[in-house]
């Protein structure tokens, strides 16, 4: 039996023109927003939103093992004199954590990490998918088993997925064969794209599931490799999200100028149509041609600030490339915070530090940083999922969060400071109070519908980890 519509009445949300008041939202038993109206009548029937309304947030880069790690890399492994931590001797680390990881303890890892999300106003996720086999490297019996146990904790906590099964497949530029501790990832661009045909077998696309692919990296494919892949995927999918870490480390910048003649940015773009499809993760270190050619492209540049200050990996240029229009989204990538108000503080906050100036991501027509980057980071970060998401409009997923009116970082403040306050004040508890996605009710007064039960099965997926 389909269920009848839908409604919420608020009296304010943020629409894709601003705040608008008395806004009735309706949406159909699948989860898609019918009608979205601005100065509606509030009436006996529809439930009353108990706050402001905004749309959920995009999160446009998660590696889903990588939660059960946080916290845990935060001392100096390197030893002898002028040694230092960097973020090769950290992935080293993650390996390690990576070699130990079970079907059951990913389901379980990333069901407590989605609802964590949930909680934060995340309503979509792009998982960067890399931990395909077996231990020993060899295959389990459903090549993919551990990527399915991720699209299946994402349905069971409500968060809409874009699945990215990554392709793994050298250890640096110029082809240079795998190494023992990445067994576990490796593919060619046809087992790849039999993976992803299982997969999508499996647990077909709907609403809240897309697929797209990941090539990890320029340092982890090649040219003919990379071409394969997009023509195994367009073959299988038109149009469908391709997702690259490109430039995070100025090693590899380096070394893909030493071996390709080019940067990273640089070359990916002479090489390959990047449009909007594709999000360039990281495209931490990239010089002013490449900020203007990225910026025109239409491609999102994923931003992951907090993954990217814990790792040490460098300031993005955010305000020259927000001049030239160019799109972002964000994403917590290592989960080392799973809060995109941080991602987007610490967004300007960088640009703060290192210019010594206030408000540098602010624009003419939209002077409060906080509203401009949530609005960019909406709208990027709905591109790089694929779906329909990220604005309160008719045909968006039903994705929205409810802020508490009463939380001291915004009580007492005209609708325009609502944002600046969710942003940039950390006081207390979040100001998040309930979350919805594709319509249902998935956290209600700060807390999951499943968060009890989840927890306890993280903790002993963690407890045995760690052993
Ligand atoms: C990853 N993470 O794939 O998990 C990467 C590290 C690499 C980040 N870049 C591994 N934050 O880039 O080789
Ligand atoms: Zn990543």
């Amino acid at each position: 039996m389909t269920q009848a519509t839908q409604s919420l009445f608020a009296d304010h949300a943020f629409l894709p023109e601003g705040w608008r008041r008395n806004v009735l939202l309706q949406w159909n038993a699948h989860g898609a927003l019918l009608s979205v109206t601005p100065d509606a009548q509030a009436s006996a029937g529809v439930a009353r939103a108990s706050g402001p309304v905004l749309p959920g947030m995009p999160n446009l880069h998660s590696h889903a093992f990588q939660r059960a790690m946080a916290g845990l890399t935060e001392y100096r492994a390197a030893s002898g004199t002028g040694a230092t931590d960097n973020f090769w001797s950290w992935r080293d680390l993650m390996y390690r954590f990576a070699a130990r990881i079970t079907p059951e303890g990913l389901a379980s890892i990333a069901q407590w990490l989605y609802i964590e999300m949930l909680k934060a106003g995340y309503t979509s996720v792009c998982e960067f998918h890399y931990v395909h086999h077996m231990q020993d490297g060899s295959r389990y019996a459903n090549a993919a088993e551990l990527a399915q146990r991720v699209v299946d904790a994402a349905g069971a906590s409500g968060i809409g997925i874009t699945m990215l099964p990554v392709l793994y497949q050298y250890a640096g530029f110029g082809a240079q064969p795998p190494r023992d501790d990445q067994r576990r990832f490796i593919n060619t661009p046809e087992s790849l794209l039999t993976l992803l045909d299982t997969l999508r077998s499996a647990r077909p696309e709907h609403g809240a599931l897309r697929y797209g692919v990941a090539p990890h990296s320029l340092r982890a494919v090649s040219n003919d490799t990379l071409r394969a892949l997009l023509d195994g995927l367009d073959a299988m999918s038109p149009g469908a999200p391709v997702h690259i870490h490109i430039a995070e480390q100025t090693a590899e910048v380096d070394a893909c100028i030493e071996t390709e003649g080019a940067r990273p940015v640089q070359w990916l773009l002479d090489r390959f149509d990047v449009d909007a499809r594709w999000c360039l993760v990281h495209a931490t270190h990239i010089d002013a041609d490449e900020t203007t050619a990225l910026a025109k492209s239409g491609a999102v540049a994923g931003l992951c600030l907090t993954t990217e200050a814990n790792l040490g990996d460098g300031i993005f240029p955010t305000h020259d490339y927000l001049e030239q229009r160019g799109r972002i989204g964000v994403g917590s990538d290592s989960h080392i915070g799973v809060d995109w108000r941080a991602e987007l503080r610490l967004l300007e906050y960088g640009q703060r530090l290192s210019r010594r100036q206030r408000n540098v991501l602010a624009s003419a027509d939209m002077p409060r940083v906080a509203d401009r980057l949530f609005a960019a980071s909406l709208e990027g970060g709905a591109l790089a999922t694929g779906r329909a998401v990220g604005a309160l409009r008719t045909g968006a997923r039903a994705d929205f969060i409810v802020l508490d009116a009463n939380h001291a970082s915004i009580a007492e403040h005209g609708s325009d400071a609502w944002l600046s306050g969710v942003v940039f004040c950390e006081h207390g508890e979040t100001p998040i109070r309930d979350v919805y996605a594709g319509g249902l009710k998935v956290v209600d007064g700060r807390k999951h519908r499943d968060e009890e039960r989840a927890y306890a099965q993280y903790r002993a997926a963690l407890a045995e980890l760690l052993k």
